[in-house]
């Protein structure tokens, strides 16, 4: 028995004792979220007290309503109007306009279509020697030698930073997104022997680091023009090294194990490969990367009969809301077919992952690149799971290709 009516004067909602930071939680969600969706549209977790959302209409709509569920009191689980974050708070997570409009348009200038356009050609020579690699080996860890080597070469260098110190990018990421939950074993975990990795991530994101010309320098030429401090400048370089790499090494591996695991789909994506972008749609409304974030609310709101007062933390399942079947008919079924507009892996409204479209490209141009080259792919052995408090991580991924014949 997971749900009780809270007795008054308690919330006006269902109460369930889940724990969304459990282990058991963490490695299996998707039993716990259809549980979460069904009890109502907004409930009580009282583990933490907070509330939380999973149904896609009531997850979408808190993304879009910015002024009442706002990110500048953070985007985790704690409340930065009452605790001090153990982090400089992001200048583009962590803020509401009107500071967030001038940051986020700097960032989505540097990571638009056409900076997409000037990187395309590196980063597909490089999937395409990569591709060449891991199928001529057959066997692989598609974690270690795959999902994590593509985002971990061509983005580092896209941002401009040097050769030195990469090995702290996951391990920062991996700490930031434990962060966003409570401080469980999990977090800790990630935190132990942290001090050298936050000391080397914060050097990086210094002018003089920078290669000139790479999407980190273009952030401080917007602080020549006077968009932006220098503070800004550097949190925002920040934001590119925290929310680049984990998201979309974890899109990539998840991409390999839909693939591995539902051999038709990659069937279906050789016969027509006109499929491959709205695939990796598919991909991240099935195993979404991001799974979770915090809103807190600036004042009281009524949500589908529910009165949420002011100053609430509120959890938004995104994976649950892109599993739900309110809006996704067979939700659990992967299928690259489907074209599934409005999946919430990317949040929606202003804070919309800013950095999707280098996601987009990373994904499109490694499944290319594997699409010439393999007849099958499929798992050469059990996967397992990598637990965080915000990313659906897979720890390692045994994957085996059978190439084309030439
Ligand atoms: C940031 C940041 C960190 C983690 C995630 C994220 C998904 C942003 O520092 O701005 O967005």
């Amino acid at each position: 028995m997971t749900q009780s009516i809270h007795p008054l004067p308690g919330p006006a909602c269902p109460v369930s004792h889940v724990d969304p930071f459990s282990d058991a939680f963490l490695g299996d969600p998707y039993g716990f979220h259809e549980e979460l969706r069904d009890i109502a549209p907004v409930f009580w977790l009282d583990r933490y007290g907070v509330y939380g959302m999973a149904r896609h209409a009531e997850v979408q709509a808190s993304l879009m309503d910015w002024e009442t569920f706002c990110s500048g009191r953070g985007a985790g689980i704690e409340d930065f109007a009452k605790v001090k974050s153990w982090r400089p708070p992001s200048k583009l997570l962590e803020v509401d306009p009107p500071i967030h409009t001038r940051t986020r348009s700097v960032m989505s200038r540097i990571l638009s279509p056409a900076a997409m356009r000037q990187v395309r050609e590196t980063f597909t020579a490089r999937a395409e020697a990569l591709a060449e690699t891991v199928v001529a080996k057959g066997e692989i860890d598609a974690i270690k030698e795959l999902a994590e080597v593509f985002p971990l070469h061509v983005f580092p260098d896209a941002v401009g930073l040097g050769p030195e110190g990469r090995e702290n990018l996951l391990p920062f990421g991996n700490m930031v997104f434990n962060s966003f939950g409570p401080p469980n074993a999990i977090f800790q975990e990630s935190v132990a022997n942290a001090k050298p990795v936050v000391q080397w991530i914060y050097d990086q994101c210094s002018r003089d680091r920078l290669r000139p010309g790479g999407f980190g320098s273009q952030v401080w030429d917007a602080f020549d023009a006077g968009e932006i401090d220098a503070d800004e400048a550097a949190t925002l370089v920040r934001s590119m090294l925290t929310a680049g790499l984990d998201t979309t090494v974890n899109g990539i591996a998840n991409a390999i194990y839909a693939f591995a695991t539902h051999p038709d789909q990659w069937r279906a994506l050789r016969d027509d490969s006109a499929l491959i972008r709205q695939s990796f749609d598919e991909v991240l409304r099935w195993e979404s990367p991001v799974q979770t974030f915090f809103r807190t609310t600036t004042r009281e709101v009524e949500v589908a009969g529910t009165t949420i007062p002011e100053g609430q933390k509120v959890l938004l399942f995104l994976g649950a809301a892109n599993r739900d079947n309110r809006k996704f008919p067979e939700p659990e079924r992967f299928d690259i077919r489907r074209r599934p507009i409005g999946h919430a892996a990317f949040g929606a409204g202003i804070h919309s992952c800013v950095g999707q479209l280098v996601a987009r490209l990373e994904v499109e141009l490694i499944l290319t690149a594997l699409l010439k080259r393999v007849d099958v792919i499929e798992l050469a052995g059990e996967p397992s799971r990598k637990l965080n408090n915000t990313l659906r991580c897979i720890g390692s991924l045994p994957i085996r290709f059978k190439a084309l014949a030439a």
